[in-house]
């Protein structure tokens, strides 16, 4: 059984790659954004205090995001694989999933490269199509400066721990995916 994180700056694809992903190979999706929004749409106290760190472009904070993860650990088990979508984006998360997960299982990560000139031009389309509030131009460029700030370091994290696969994310949604494919079924 294999464990996989979806890796990349906002708007690099993980979402869109994750659900194929856990189609196609029959892991558990949990995409950190989508709990998120699903809490603000319920307006339950969690969904509340996100509510306006998500609008701004922040990251909300480690300890309910950990704590989201590991329900759905729990509720779940760890027979089927999981693919985390968003999830680590600090240190911390990442050192606490290690200590989730059993060590035969820790995940391999899937990083998406994409330049930014493109994430910004992808993001301003999916705000103007989906109209999801952190998608305008202010929150875009917050969202872009905390990734490099608080999440890009995971790069390194993982590399040092020979976890780290790196993929071209500026390819088509299928090119993307095929490669994706290619680098799961040579681990598997
Ligand atoms: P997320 O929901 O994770 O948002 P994202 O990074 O923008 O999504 P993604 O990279 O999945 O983009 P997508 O596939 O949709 O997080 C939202 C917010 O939640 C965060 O800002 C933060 O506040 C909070 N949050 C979430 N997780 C957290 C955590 N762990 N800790 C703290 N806070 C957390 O792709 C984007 C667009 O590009 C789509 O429109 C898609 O159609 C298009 N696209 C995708 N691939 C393409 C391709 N190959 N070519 C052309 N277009 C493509």
């Amino acid at each position: 059984m294999f464990n996989f994180i979806i890796f990349g700056p906002p708007g690099a694809g993980k979402g869109t790659q994750a659900k194929k992903i856990s189609e196609s190979f029959n892991l558990i999706h949990l995409s950190t954004g989508e709990l998120l929004r699903e809490e603000v749409s319920q307006q339950t106290a969690i969904g509340q205090k996100a509510q306006t760190i998500m609008a701004t472009g922040g990251l909300v904070g480690d300890n309910i995001v950990d704590e989201i993860i590991r329900n759905k650990i729990k509720k779940n088990g760890l027979s089927t694989g999981f693919i985390f979508d968003g999830y680590p984006r600090t240190i911390s998360q990442a050192l606490k999933l290690d200590i989730l997960l059993a060590p035969k299982t820790l995940p391999l990560v899937l990083n998406l490269e994409v330049s930014s000139e493109e994430l910004i031009s992808r993001l301003k389309l999916r705000g103007q199509k989906s109209g999801r509030a952190d998608d305008n131009e202010t929150t875009v460029s917050n969202r872009l400066l905390v990734y490099a700030q608080e999440t890009q370091p995971l790069l390194d994290f993982y590399a040092d721990k020979k976890r780290l696969i790196s993929v071209n994310g500026r390819d088509s949604i299928e090119e993307v995916f095929k490669h994706l494919q290619e680098q799961i079924l040579k681990r598997q």
